[in-house]
């Protein structure tokens, strides 16, 4: 196999997971627009992630959050998906959208709120077996907002202890993701600010526990690439929620802002997945890449077929970078030929490298292109009339 057929069969095997979450109207705490044509339910945003899957060949699965997503037969929705020609994939609970968590929920002082939490999670679990998925994808909002308003010790053992419930809930192949974010809503502090505390927690619950690296979850100029490759390293990085950042947790599609970043990121996982350490490379190649994105102005498909095909970008001009000679140019010493043979792979045109990919895969070679000629956008606009789906 020569080195371009190889990154072809590697890219062919691409898997990105869309979030049911994307396809609806979203917005700030300013306005919510409704944009014509947006799912109204969930079976309105299993049809599109379904279609983005047909336009793209590398988007199979479906991430639902309950209770947004929340139906009486799982088993069925299940079957309803499949067949739409996709899968559903990682399930979230939601734990900041009941008036009962204002003071937090599994660190919440009071046990009857921790007790409530608790079950929500373990309601996901369940539904991880209905629908034959294995990841739980957790985020904990909880926070505080001012000085002296919790005991940072005590809210860490209840949320221990409440993580240690769920993940003995959890299916026997399952695991749990473990998200992180430095703040909001709470903007004093929040229990799970970094990925040091997030993985000192999946390291006290289990090896089925591992870390969730949201981009849009860091400071300016944090090195998220670095914090990427200490995860490998551990074989602790269990997922992504995807998108691009210019501020905070702007939730942009995926290469809007900064791809540089991207790239550096997807070279570090592709490095570890050929490590030669099995525990690294096996750890980096069950990575679950979920997109995590809010299409608040935009058009809902067009904005996710943005952000797989970045992705898709991402990887190939990581899979073209010579980590030979970049090994041989860092034992040199050599910083700026080492620094070059990382820029030569990123100013690479891949275009047409992932229209064999595409070509593989008997998808369109231009994904958006091929979804606005299709019709699809203006049949979803006429026929999809009413209050769409909200949060
Ligand atoms: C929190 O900001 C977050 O990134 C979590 O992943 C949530 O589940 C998601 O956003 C909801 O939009
Ligand atoms: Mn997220
Ligand atoms: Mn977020």
């Amino acid at each position: 196999m020569t080195d371009a057929e190889h990154i072809v069969d590697r890219l062919s095997r691409q898997h990105i997971e869309t979030q049911s979450w994307g396809y609806v109207s979203t917005g700030t705490r300013f306005k919510v627009y409704d944009t014509p044509g947006t799912a109204r339910d969930v079976r309105e945003k299993i049809d599109d992630a379904a279609l983005v899957h047909r336009l793209t060949g590398v988007a199979p699965t479906v991430a639902l959050h309950i209770p947004w997503d929340r139906v009486d037969d799982y088993a069925e929705l299940a079957r309803y998906a499949q067949d739409q020609g996709v899968r559903i994939g990682s399930i979230s609970p939601n734990l900041f959208q009941d008036d009962a968590y204002r003071l937090g929920s599994l660190t919440n002082e009071d046990a009857t709120v921790r007790k409530q939490a608790v079950a929500h999670v373990r309601e996901c679990a369940a539904i991880l077996r209905e629908v034959g998925s294995d990841r739980l994808s957790m985020w904990v909002a909880d926070g505080t907002n001012y000085p002296g308003q919790g005991s940072f010790r005590r809210r860490r053992r209840h949320l221990e202890d409440g993580l240690r419930e769920a993940y003995e809930a959890l299916p026997e192949q399952a695991e749990m993701i473990l998200e992180y974010k430095f703040f909001e809503p709470a903007f004093y502090h929040t229990d799970i600010a970094d990925w040091g505390q997030s993985l000192t927690l999946c390291e006290a619950l289990g090896e089925r526990a591992r870390v969730l690296v949201d981009i849009g979850h860091h400071a300016l100029g944090v090195n998220i690439e670095h914090i990427v490759a200490t995860l490998l390293d551990r074989g602790r990085l269990g997922g992504f929620d995807l998108n691009s950042k210019k501020y905070g947790d702007d939730d942009l599609f995926v290469g809007a802002i900064n791809p540089q970043e991207t790239f550096l990121i997807a070279l570090e996982l592709v490095s570890a997945e050929d490590d030669a350490d099995e525990a690294v490379a096996g750890a980096a190649r069950s990575i679950l890449y979920k997109i995590d994105q809010c299409a608040m102005i935009e058009d809902k498909i067009p904005a996710m077929l943005r952000s797989v095909t970045a992705m898709q970008t991402a990887f190939a001009k990581a899979l073209l970078v010579d980590r030979d000679e970049l090994d041989r140019r860092r034992a040199e010493g050599d910083v700026v030929g080492a620094n070059e043979v990382v820029n030569d792979a990123f100013e690479t045109d891949v275009r047409p490298l992932l229209a064999r990919v595409r070509d593989r895969l008997g998808v369109p070679a231009d994904p958006l292109g091929a979804y606005r000629a299709s019709g699809e956008q203006e049949r979803r606009n006429a026929e999809r009339v009413g209050t769409p789906a909200g949060w």
